[in-house]
């Protein structure tokens, strides 16, 4: 994928996304399938991982992605911003359902995915367990590890819990997904794509990627993300994965570029 630079970006009016260049960040992916279903066009931005981004901090205030730019408009960077903009600016089926109690559904099972303390956010501290631990990070680590490890809430601890959260969430989905087939509904909620469908699709990338040829990441990102360990191989129902490639090939689309 072609990206702007922020100083080729920042001066243009509509919607630009600011992504992290070349890896298919599950919060990147994510906002693109949400502006894609609701029609809504964008610029995209390139955001260097895990580098400073003095440059893109000094635009949007943060250091990294996905943010949105909507012309003059202040970033919006988080996940549920993200989708409420979409739902605002874009046309078509809404991705979320009418009714105010299934639409709680919609965005807590979104919120279990996405939010801190969630699917993903708990993946990434397994993965830095794996890069800097186990145990706390050493305060002799360079600095932009512990940057790092501070924003995104790395401990010991807290890597420690995560593998249970991951299970947990993970016989959540499986669970309504078995129950929405046993209704006649392909989806997580109701009996049209919602938001939340998205987000499983491109965050079930962390612990079981799409092959190679349908996701062409760097290929230590692939083993890495593919070697998630026992315990959530052991919660891997396959109705998880069979939900996922549905949502790739119906809505998504494939092969994915970044
Ligand atoms: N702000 C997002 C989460 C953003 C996020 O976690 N981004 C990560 C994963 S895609 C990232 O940019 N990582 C690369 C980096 O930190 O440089 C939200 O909570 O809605």
């Amino acid at each position: 994928m072609q990206y702007l630079s922020v100083a080729e970006a920042r001066d243009l009016t509509g919607l630009r996304l600011v992504l992290s260049a070349h890896v298919p960040g599950p919060w990147g992916e994510s906002a693109k399938a949400v502006f894609k279903a609701r029609g809504v066009g964008f610029r995209p931005v390139e955001q260097k991982i895990l580098e400073p981004n003095e440059e893109l901090v000094a635009w949007t205030g943060s250091r990294n992605a996905p943010i949105a730019m909507l012309d003059a408009d202040p970033p919006v960077s988080n996940w549920l911003d993200q989708l409420m903009l979409a739902e605002r600016i874009g046309t078509g089926p809404s991705l979320l359902p009418e009714a105010p109690l299934d639409r709680a559904l919609s965005i807590g099972i979104s919120a279990e995915i996405c939010a801190p303390g969630g699917f993903g956010w708990s993946r990434r501290l397994v993965m830095f367990q794996g890069l800097y631990g186990p145990g706390d990070v050493s305060p002799a680590a360079p600095a932009h590890v512990l940057h790092m490890c501070r924003q995104y809430g790395y401990s010991g601890a807290a890597a420690e819990a995560a593998t249970g959260r991951m299970v947990a969430i993970m016989g959540m989905l499986a669970d309504r997904l078995h129950l929405q087939r046993a209704a006649g509904s392909d989806y997580l909620v109701g009996d049209r794509l919602g938001a939340c469908d998205l987000y499983w699709a491109c965050f079930s990338n962390m612990i079981a990627p799409l092959p190679l040829e349908d996701a062409p990441m760097p290929p230590a990102l692939h083993e890495r993300y593919a070697d998630a360990g026992s315990e959530v191989a052991a919660a891997l129902d396959p109705i998880l994965i069979a939900h996922r490639d549905m949502i790739y090939r119906r809505h998504i689309g494939l092969p994915l570029e970044f």
